[in-house]
């Protein structure tokens, strides 16, 4: 046995030990549902083991697709509701008519869906072919796009916003400080912490931004999730678009692929691409996110900023490249990519969003350093991922130095990306395992 097939056999066994028969649980303690941007992840690295599996995962989720095109953020297991908080019963989305049968969140998780699907269909595309996936999944997919521009686009400049921080994914980022001081802790449902039995507080968002959360929660549900009222909080986030452009870029394959007119969906990538480029910030050199309710750019360097090097033809990316590889984030050489600004004086290293390294972001800069020439520094960060993810037990997220382990464990899309950075071609040349990888 070499390493990379220690890793494999332990890093499926996560993915097995989470799978519930249609879907991966994040973590089967501290996230006991079904995730949106989750599953999209999981599904990327399932695709080189079990390609079948990947597809249920996507189709499990868009199972629960709201009439209106949303993808939720969450699809809830009602027999576990009283371990995650706040459950189906704070949501009652069986009162909304647009909601779907099973109980889900009002709220959604970044678009990084097509391009896992696409990626799965890549992945063994005779039994996708056979099965219909990508028919059976591209008018969900264009409904769940269309959903972000026609409802999302709150500042109207081709850009969707973001009602809620769980939205980002990225629910303590620095990045929402300023615009969650606005906000009311005052919810009326009580703030149940189911979260504090699996973590530790030290290393989860604190009593005050809860109390926040519950209440913009609150706030959208009362409105019936309707997205034309008024909401407390209003940002548009660069990973949030980036990822929907890049998905844009797989619908446009997808539709090739299954003989439908690919050009909506590249002419959206082309202005997209070109609005995100509202949201560069010239004094930090890389992408920020924008206030949308007061006007203005927040002006922070987080690793949401670096995720447009996913985007191929992306204007700013050489200074971009240059801000990522600086004193801000990887001249120190950290094991993986910081989630904040290493200069910032409010930096912690092991506070969740607020500065420790994590899998699914590190894993979009290699994909962008990759994209853009920085390959050594690519394959770097890499060797480390595989080599953390393993060595702690695939978990949540790491100091980016110590690469100490923090968060839950074995946490499925650790577990997923790790899996899929060693059936690269770049690994497979460095690492020679002894059994070939599924070709993909
Ligand atoms: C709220 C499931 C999710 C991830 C998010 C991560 C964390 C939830 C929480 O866990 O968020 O959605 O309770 O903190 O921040 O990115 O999707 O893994």
């Amino acid at each position: 046995m070499n390493g990379a097939d220690d890793l494999m056999r332990a890093a499926r066994k996560v993915l097995d030990t989470n799978w519930v028969g249609t879907h991966t649980l994040p973590a089967t303690g501290l996230y006991p549902h079904q995730w949106s941007w989750d599953s999209a992840f999981i599904a990327m690295g399932l695709r080189h083991v079990d390609p079948t599996r990947a597809r249920q995962e996507l189709e499990s989720l868009f199972a629960a697709q709201w009439a209106d095109g949303r993808v939720p953020q969450i699809v809830y297991d009602v027999t576990r509701d009283d371990d995650y908080s706040p459950g189906a019963a704070f949501w009652q989305s069986n009162q909304i008519p647009a909601a779907p049968d099973v109980p889900t969140t009002g709220l959604v998780q970044p678009p990084n869906h097509a391009w896992a699907v696409w990626e799965i269909h890549k992945a063994d595309p005779e039994a996708s072919t056979t099965s219909k996936f990508l028919r059976r999944l591209y008018p969900k997919l264009r409904a769940w796009h269309d959903y972000l521009a026609e409802r999302r686009d709150r500042g109207g400049r081709g850009l969707a916003s973001i009602v809620h921080p769980w939205e980002s994914g990225m629910d303590n980022s620095p990045l929402w400080d300023a615009a969650l001081r606005r906000v009311p802790d005052t919810p009326r449902h009580p703030i149940l912490r189911p979260d504090l039995q699996h973590a530790d507080s030290t290393e989860r968002p604190s009593a005050k931004e809860y109390g926040r959360y519950f209440w913009l929660a609150e706030q959208y549900r009362d409105q019936q999730c309707d997205d034309a009222s008024d909401s407390s909080f209003l940002m548009e986030d660069p990973a949030f678009n980036a990822l929907w452009a890049r998905s844009e870029m797989a619908l446009a394959e997808i539709a090739t692929a299954i003989g439908t007119d690919p050009r909506p969906h590249q002419d959206r990538v082309a202005v997209m691409t070109q609005a995100v480029e509202d949201l560069y910030d010239e004094h930090l050199g890389l992408f920020v996110a924008r206030d949308v309710l007061e006007g203005s750019l927040v002006s922070k360097a987080t690793i949401s900023g670096v995720v447009p090097l996913i985007l191929p033809d992306l204007p700013r990316a050489a200074s971009v490249l240059q801000t990522v590889m600086g004193p801000r984030f990887l001249q120190s050489e950290p094991l993986m990519v910081p989630s904040y600004d290493v200069l910032a004086k409010d930096f912690e290293p092991s506070q969740y969003w607020r500065g420790p390294a994590w899998f699914n972001m590190t894993w979009l800069v290699i994909l962008g350093l990759r994209t853009y020439g920085a390959g050594a520094e690519a394959e770097r960060l890499a060797g480390n991922m595989r080599h953390l993810a393993h060595q702690h037990g695939f978990p949540e997220y790491v100091d980016p130095w110590t690469g100490s382990p923090h968060g839950t464990r074995d946490f499925s899309w650790t577990a997923a990306l790790a899996l899929d950075l060693l059936s690269t071609p770049y690994h497979r040349a460095s690492m020679r395992p002894k059994s070939p990888l599924p070709a993909h």
